[in-house]
């Protein structure tokens, strides 16, 4: 049982998380190793039908039918931040090699075209079964700001939900 090395994660990123931008999208990518089993961390990730299972900022979601690519979930979000609703569609959704994309198809706030991927890596920590996340996204950069500011403000939410992520599953391992 080895830890992944840098090369096997530059080959899940060239693979996975290569994005087309536009001149007026930006995208970026965050990477998260995390104390529990691809399995675990899956059984969050693969709940496009309820995001609040780890995402603090969504109050609650709705989504009819079956977890399965060309579902339309409607994302309801918490006070607080330059958003009310999203509706988002499952792009990909591949349980055995587990990897989520979901795109937003619009609702009441500024990320629009907001695409999203997340894949999960079986890896070791500690000679203990864990999991590598990555996560990356494009999106439009919204009138009036800069790619800097909208990266700075995707990228503060991601690294909430992959925080959350990661304590929720690392509370269930231990
Ligand atoms: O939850 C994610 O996958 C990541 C992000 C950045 C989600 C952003 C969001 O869903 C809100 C939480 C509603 C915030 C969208 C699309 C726009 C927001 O402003």
């Amino acid at each position: 049982m080895t830890t992944l090395t840098d090369s096997q994660i530059a080959e899940y990123v060239s693979c996975h998380h290569t994005h087309q931008c536009g001149r007026n999208q930006t995208s970026s990518m965050l990477i998260k190793r995390i104390r529990a089993p691809v399995e675990t961390v899956w059984s969050f990730v693969r709940r496009f039908d309820k995001p609040q299972c780890y995402k603090t900022f969504i109050k609650s979601c709705s989504m009819s039918g079956e977890l399965k690519e060309g579902s339309v979930r409607e994302v309801h979000v918490v006070s607080g931040l330059p958003a009310s609703t999203s509706t988002e569609i499952l792009q990909k959704f591949d349980e055995k090699n587990h990897i989520l994309s979901y795109r937003v198809l619009g609702g009441e706030h500024r990320l629009q075209n907001y695409n999203s991927i997340i894949t999960l890596h079986p890896d070791v920590v500690d000679d203990k079964p864990a999991t590598l996340v990555i996560e990356s996204y494009s999106v439009d950069v919204p009138e009036g700001n800069t790619h800097e500011d909208t990266k700075f403000y995707v990228e503060t939410l991601i690294k909430c939900n992959l925080k959350s992520l990661s304590d929720s599953c690392e509370r269930l391992v231990s």
